[in-house]
């Protein structure tokens, strides 16, 4: 972890260094306003890297999704928008529906600064839908002072089917940051939820010096909010930024229900979550024993993945994941670009039948858009050896699927004990994808260029535990390679899969590919890693994809798919 807070802040710096001159620093470290930025409207569109089926608008900067919902029919996403630069800062609630996850028609922002209670910003927040089936939207406004306080708006009518006008109460905010409270660290309200005694609740993240908090209140009406005597939940982790929590059902725990707890913490960008019992009567969640608590915890993705928020798709009684991936080029870059931000593939989760961890998988909508099939079965991948997939229009913007069976578990290295101290991170980074191991590395090399030189490794690497478990296997992503271009951040991110090898004889893999994203899922969901990558050669259809074994041991590609993804229909109502 130190070596990635390091590399934040030599990235941060180098960012803030671009703009140096005119930077000036809005509520928090990670809220800078680039002062003359902020006018200047992308005229131009640098397409080159933009997305084909993940969600982002025409231009101009994007982060938090926000308030993301199901409402009679039709998915509402709405996000964290500058309408002004491809930088943050003049913060409207942007608005997209769309009637299968895939498709979206973007609409006017939904809610934009405009009363003293949200004149310096509308920032992150959730939807609830009313007993009497009205959706509201929670959000935190910054107010004429400054201060960060939460509001209420609803649907101006609703018999349109895309809501698209919402209305202020004039009696907002509903929820000020009381005495004691830091009002500089107070927001990002989740989606409410009602007790069997009526009263709402939900919780805002704040902190208390170094101490993380999920601040409770309460409520009768909607209106009316009095904090609860105690936080639902605390770390010491730094500000609590989007706090989410809901229950999930699995067969494998005891009750068969369990309540997710999850944070984005401001200080790493990274994202932790629990599960556990929360008891209605008494407000308290208690997460599992077996889980740790903290910087060490699960993660919903080990990449660049952020200010994540779930809704109930009660169409298709699942729950959705939805996340930000922010941009690891410079803020010039972003300029030059016109754009920055992207939403990841919305995920489907739920709690794995052992109860252990929670699963995701892009939505089954998204394979609406498979084109042209290629189809390999079991290819063996000679230890030091790779080979082209060929056969796709577009490796830039595809859908992979991929098992990887491993003929000779006992050439597995040993894990070294000391590595049991460090995260997987920095066991993949001092172990790239060109570090020959063992069993592994293998995986995929994708937005690969002619010559080889620019690739993104997506790999596995299994190694021997001494302690009597089961092997470690490690899932990388190594974007070291990825890009001719300098000024990059180009962070290797990685986590282990929970996968019995030595019983399944097999790793699975799927990997999004999407000109600048790279969204991988190990294990059938168990770990998910998106990367953010920059090549300047294997764009378009200059990029190619490969299956490469860099281990001792072979390797048998027993079953591979791999499909050309059309463009999602991302359009503008007018
Ligand atoms: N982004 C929002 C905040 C939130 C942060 C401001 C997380 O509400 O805490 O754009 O990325």
């Amino acid at each position: 972890m130190a070596v990635r807070t390091l590399w934040m802040w030599a990235f941060f710096l180098l960012r803030l260094a671009v703009t140096a001159a005119s930077s000036l620093p809005a509520a928090e470290v990670t809220h800078l306003v680039f002062a003359d930025l902020q006018s200047l409207q992308a005229e131009h569109v640098d397409d080159t890297l933009r997305t084909g089926f993940h969600f982002q608008p025409p231009k101009h900067w994007i982060n938090d999704p926000n308030g993301v919902m199901y409402y009679k029919g039709v998915y509402h996403l709405f996000y964290q928008y500058n309408p002004k630069a491809a930088v943050w800062g003049n913060i409207v609630w942007a608005h997209a529906v769309s009637m299968d996850l895939v498709d979206w028609l973007m609409l006017e922002p939904a809610i934009s600064p405009s009363a003293p209670f949200d004149v310096n910003g509308c920032w992150s927040g959730s939807a609830t839908v009313l007993p009497d089936g009205r959706p509201v939207i929670m959000y935190t406004g910054i107010n004429e002072q400054d201060q960060q306080v939460q509001n209420v708006a609803y649907p101006k009518d609703l018999s349109d089917p895309y809501l698209r006008e919402w209305v202020k109460p004039d009696y907002n905010p509903v929820i000020a940051p009381d005495a004691g409270v830091n009002a500089s660290a107070f927001r990002d309200p989740t989606t409410a939820w009602q007790g069997p005694d009526g009263v709402w609740r939900l919780v805002i993240g704040t902190k208390d010096n170094h101490r993380g908090l999920a601040a409770l209140y309460r409520s009768l009406d909607f209106k009316r909010w009095a904090p609860a005597r105690r936080a639902l939940h605390s770390g010491d982790t730094g500000m609590w930024e989007c706090p989410d929590f809901y229950p999930v059902t699995s067969p494998g725990v005891d009750g068969g229900r369990k309540h997710v707890f999850k944070v984005s913490l401001d200080l790493t960008r990274y994202e932790y979550y629990t599960f556990g019992d929360y008891d209605y009567a008494t407000d308290t969640y208690v997460p599992d024993a077996s889980l740790a608590d903290g910087n060490e915890g699960l993660r919903y993705d080990y990449g660049n993945f952020y200010a994540s928020k779930t809704f109930l798709d009660s169409g298709k009684q699942r729950r959705v994941l939805w996340g930000w991936a922010n941009e690891s080029d410079s803020t010039a870059d972003d300029v030059r670009k016109g754009w920055a931000g992207v939403q990841a593939i919305p995920r489907k989760i739920w709690l794995a039948p052992d109860g252990k961890q929670l699963m995701q998988w892009p939505v089954a909508e998204i394979e609406s858009l498979r084109g042209n099939h290629v189809n390999i079965t079991d290819k063996l991948v000679k230890g030091g050896s790779y080979f082209e997939v060929t056969g796709l229009t577009t490796p830039a913007q595809a859908d992979v699927e991929a098992s990887f069976q491993v003929m000779d578990l006992d050439k597995a290295e040993p894990f070294d004990p000391a590595w049991r101290a460090v995260d997987a991170e920095t066991v993949c980074a001092a172990r790239r994808a060109d570090a020959k191991g063992g069993v592994g590395p293998f995986g995929l090399w994708v937005l690969a260029s002619d010559e080889l030189k620019e690739r993104t490794a997506v790999f596995f690497r299994v190694f021997k535990r001494d302690d009597g478990a089961k092997h470690a296997i490690l899932m990388c992503n190594d974007p070291s390679r990825s890009s001719y271009a300098d000024n990059l951040y180009k962070p290797t991110f990685a986590g282990f899969v929970d996968v019995d090898i030595a019983a399944t004889g097999k790793i699975p893999l799927r990997t999004l590919i999407d000109h600048s994203m790279v969204e991988s899922f190990g294990g059938h969901g168990k770990t998910a890693i998106l990367s953010r990558v920059y090549p300047t050669k294997a764009v378009g259809d200059k990029a190619r994809l490969f299956v490469f074994n860099n281990g001792e041991s072979d390797v048998k590609v027993t079953n591979l798919n791999a499909y050309d993804m059309r463009s999602a229909k991302i359009r503008s109502l007018n």
